[in-house]
């Protein structure tokens, strides 16, 4: 069913795709025992009908029943995570990798890039709960000295690697019903941070009807079904049926670098990562770096003994196994930590999210939440507790649908600092501390001494690693002098913030 409601009134009967009409769908609800949902249908005004016709056309009702079953039998959860193992991941050359690997991985990832064979990917959709953030996470002040947004850093990310290799990379942006219109408003009143609007492409993310405990569709309103965003695994779907896929593998794009909103230090599109990727022949690649803690809220990359790769979350893993350690090393037995960076071949894309699939598909998680809405007197329920259950994918189970998958090492510092809680571990205080830390071992790799200094941006322009750094400054003549506070640009200029 498509999501479009042809919007035609004809002798009072809304007529839906298909040839079905109002009246027809509304008695597939009766039928599959979801009723309620037009239970005030004869109280809306007509276009309060149209846009609950419009909704309920887009719910797939098998798919509903299904997951509530899944729900009620106990969830996806029954894993045997006692038979889990470590998965094996390519070491960086810092924990004793082959720094040859690595400088050939390079040259294949330069060669793709240059080719014009890779676009970039944001998950943007997530709602910052977490954060207290009124407005669409991306446009969060994030940078120590410049408090550029998170758009505009990872603008500025892509825009420099498309200068370095000579293409103007396409970036597509998820975002949500919630925050759509604000993102691209954002965008808009910047002028994309220095890209070609035509190279920003946003699309939104599928929604999932919530349910209450035994399964029924939970109202949000009287003409208002209660929808949340499907997960960042709804991606896939969601990159096949807004025609990127087919519009990327039309101009020779077959491989998407992925990174979520919320790290500023992520390297957005990273030559040594898409070469191994693209040497292995892998559907998905993942980037991990060593747990900091046994606690740390992220997935966990684990064997299955099918062989599988599989990514654990942090939820879902019995803490002793979260805690447990290798008894010859006394490092974590599950160490390897997903930091949310992968890379994704386009045929795999649209293989996994393409309509067809109904067997390759990704499974729901469950998540049992305060859902607002309405009782079958049209009240709000008061809330004191969860009830109702929202469905979401998580892009990392593909690694289950994969054929050949990857992990490769990186090192937290060059790569890890999100931004999630407001005050704390991961906060923006964190990641800013992060990030002038990163600026000031780039000094010292030039040959500075930066004692006494402790906040300094640099621009991705001017540099995106630290090679690029060294470089870069070694050529600066003069050099600025080293201050607190300092922003090092694309060509240098503003060295010293005054606000
Ligand atoms: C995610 C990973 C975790 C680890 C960590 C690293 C999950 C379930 N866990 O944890 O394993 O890798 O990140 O930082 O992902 N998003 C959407 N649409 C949605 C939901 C989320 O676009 O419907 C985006 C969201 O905007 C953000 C990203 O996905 O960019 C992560 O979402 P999150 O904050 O819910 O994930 P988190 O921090 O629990």
């Amino acid at each position: 069913m498509t999501n479009r409601l042809f919007r035609l009134q004809e002798k009072g009967v809304w007529h839906l795709p298909f040839g079905m009409d109002a009246d027809a769908l509304i008695g597939e609800y009766e039928v599959a025992g979801q009723g309620q949902v037009f239970r005030f249908f004869s109280e809306l005004a007509g276009a309060e009908q149209a846009a609950l016709l419009e909704q309920a056309v887009g719910i797939d009702l098998g798919e509903v029943a299904r997951l509530s079953c899944d729900w009620q039998d106990g969830g996806i959860g029954d894993e045997d995570y006692s038979s889990l193992q470590p998965a094996p991941y390519k070491l960086h050359p810092s924990s004793g990798g082959d720094a040859s690997q690595w400088a050939f991985a390079s040259q294949i990832g330069g060669a793709a890039l240059r080719a014009g064979r890779v676009a970039a990917f944001t998950v943007a959709g997530g709602q910052g709960t977490r954060l207290g953030y009124d407005g669409p996470k991306g446009t969060f002040p994030a940078t120590p000295v410049k408090q550029k947004p998170l758009f505009q850093l990872f603008a500025e990310k892509i825009r420099a690697t498309g200068e370095r290799f000579g293409q103007c990379i396409d970036w597509l942006i998820m975002t949500s019903a919630q925050n759509d219109a604000d993102t691209q408003a954002f965008f808009e009143s910047n002028d994309y941070f220095g890209l070609e609007s035509e190279q920003v492409h946003f699309f939104m993310q599928g929604l999932m009807p919530a349910v209450d405990d035994s399964g029924k569709i939970l109202m949000a309103g009287k003409g208002l079904i209660a929808m949340s965003p499907d997960g960042h695994g709804g991606s896939l779907r969601a990159l096949v049926r807004s025609g990127h896929v087919k519009r990327l593998q039309a101009k020779g794009v077959d491989t998407i670098s992925y990174f979520q909103v919320d790290n500023p230090l992520v390297y957005c599109i990273d030559p040594v990562f898409i070469g191994f990727h693209l040497q292995e022949r892998a559907e998905i690649s993942s980037k991990m770096v060593p747990k900091a803690y046994a606690g740390e809220k992220v997935g966990h990359f684990c064997l299955r003994a099918d062989g599988r790769q599989v990514v654990t979350e942090y939820s879902d893993l019995p803490q002793e196994l979260q805690e447990k350690r290798d008894p010859e090393t006394g490092d974590l037995y599950f160490l390897a930590g997903s930091i949310a960076i992968h890379v994704l071949d386009l045929e795999f894309v649209a293989r996994v999210g393409g309509v067809e699939a109904s067997v390759l598909t990704l499974p729901f998680h469950f998540a049992h939440k305060k859902v607002p809405c309405i009782d079958a007197e049209g009240k709000p329920v008061q809330l004191t507790e969860p009830n109702g259950i929202k469905f979401e994918m998580f892009i990392f189970d593909s690694l289950l649908l994969a054929e050949r998958s990857l992990i490769v090492e990186t090192r937290r510092e060059d790569e890890f600092s999100p931004i999630k809680n407001a005050i704390g571990q991961d906060s923006a205080e964190s990641s800013k501390r992060d990030q002038s830390a990163q600026a000031l071992r780039w000094l010292a790799a030039a040959g500075e001494t930066v004692r006494g200094i402790k906040t300094v941006e640099t621009s991705p322009l001017f540099a995106q690693t630290e090679t690029e750094f060294v470089k870069q400054w070694q050529s600066l003549n003069p050099k600025p002098d080293l201050m607190d506070g300092m922003y090092l640009s694309e060509n240098v200029k503003n060295l010293k913030e005054t606000s």
